[in-house]
C-alpha cells in the first residue's frame, strides 16, 4: 500500500497565513501532520491561526522574518521545545517586485534575492541538523515557472527562483545520505494575492492582457488554484516520494510543454 499519510509528522510551512502556503499546510493537516507556520507580521499570524481554526486545524503560528538568521534559529529552537522536531519543511515565503531591470534599484534586487533565495538557505540550514539526528526529513522549495523561464520586469525573481532550483538540487546531493529528500514544486500561474495585479479587470471591464496571455499559454486554458498544489505537495512530503530527490515538480497545467495557442 503506497503511503501518502503524514500522521505523526511536524510540518513547518513558511509564510503560510494565506495563499499557496496556507493551502499546502491545510493539505498536510488533512493528511495527519501537525502544522507550524510563520509570518512576518503578528496580525497575519493571528489571521492565519483563525483561518486554520476555521478548517478545524489547531496550527502553531509564530512571528519570524525568514531572512533573519538569528530569528530563524530562535524559531526552530522554540518549535522544537514547544511542538517537536520538524520532519517536513516547506520554504514557501516569497516576494516579487515587477520592475524593468534597468530601473530596479540594487537594494530592491537584493531584497527579492534575500527572501526568495537566501531565506530558503537559512531555514533549511536551521532544520537539517535535527533532521539528521532524527534519521531523515523532507525539504520542499517552492520554485516557479521563473526557475526555467524569464520575462520582462521579473529579473530578481527569476534569478532567485533559478537559484532556488539549484539550491534544491544541491541540498538533495549533500544530504541524501542522511535520508533527507529535497525537492521543489514549480507552480504555474496561480490565483493568489501575489498574482492579483496580473488578473485585474481593465477600466473598460475587459480581462487584463496578461490574464488572457496566460490562459492562451496554458493547455488547461485556466489559471491554477491553490487546490491544484495540494496533492503534489502531500506526495513530496510523504514516504511515497522517498526515492524522489532533487526533482522540481512543475504543477503548471502544461505551460512549460506548450508553445501557446495561436491568437484568434
Ligand atoms: P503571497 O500570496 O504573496 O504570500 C507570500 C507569503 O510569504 C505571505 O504570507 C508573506 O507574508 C510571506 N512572506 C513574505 N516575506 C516574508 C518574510 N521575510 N518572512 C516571512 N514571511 C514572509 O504569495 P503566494 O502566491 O502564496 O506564493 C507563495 C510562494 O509561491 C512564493 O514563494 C511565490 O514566489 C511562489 N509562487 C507563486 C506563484 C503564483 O502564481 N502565485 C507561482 C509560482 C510560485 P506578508 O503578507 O506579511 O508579506
Ligand atoms: C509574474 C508572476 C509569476 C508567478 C509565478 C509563475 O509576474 O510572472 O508573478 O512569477 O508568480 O512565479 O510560476
Amino acid at each position: 500500500m503506497v503511503d501518502f499519510s503524514l500522521k505523526g509528522k511536524i510540518a513547518l510551512v513558511t509564510g503560510a497565513s494565506y495563499g499557496i502556503g496556507f493551502a499546502i499546510a491545510s493539505a498536510y493537516a488533512e493528511a495527519g501532520a501537525t502544522i507550524v507556520f510563520n509570518d512576518i507580521r503578528p496580525e497575519l499570524v493571528e489571521k492565519g491561526l483563525a483561518s486554520y481554526a476555521g478548517l478545524g486545524i489547531k496550527a502553531h503560528g509564530y512571528v519570524c522574518d525568514v531572512t533573519d538568521e538569528a530569528q530563524v534559529q530562535a524559531l526552530v529552537a522554540q518549535i522544537e521545545k514547544e511542538v517537536g522536531t520538524i520532519d517536513i519543511l516547506v520554504n514557501n515565503a516569497g516576494i516579487i517586485k515587477r520592475i524593468p531591470m534597468h530601473e530596479m534599484k540594487a537594494s530592491e534586487f537584493r531584497q527579492v534575492i534575500d527572501v526568495d533565495l537566501n531565506a530558503p538557505f537559512i531555514v533549511s540550514k536551521a532544520v537539517i541538523p535535527s533532521m539528521i539526528r532524527k534519521g531523515g526529513g523532507k525539504i520542499i522549495n517552492i520554485c516557479s515557472m521563473m526557475s526555467e523561464l524569464g520575462r520582462e520586469t521579473v529579473s530578481a525573481y527569476a534569478a532567485a527562483k533559478g537559484g532556488l532550483k539549484m539550491l534544491t538540487r544541491n541540498i538533495a546531493s549533500e544530504y541524501g545520505e542522511y535520508n533527507i529528500q529535497c525537492n521543489g514544486i514549480g507552480p504555474g500561474y496561480i490565483a493568489t494575492p501575489q498574482t492579483a495585479p496580473l488578473r485585474e479587470r481593465q477600466p473598460d471591464g475587459s480581462r487584463h492582457p496578461f490574464d488572457s496571455f496566460i490562459v492562451a499559454k496554458t493547455p488547461a486554458a485556466r489559471w491554477g488554484t491553490t487546490d491544484d498544489l495540494k496533492g503534489p505537495a502531500v506526495f513530496l512530503a510523504s514516504s511515497a516520494s522517498d526515492f524522489v530527490n532533487g526533482h522540481i515538480l512543475y504543477v503548471d497545467g502544461g505551460i512549460l510543454a506548450y508553445i501557446g495557442k495561436q491568437p484568434q
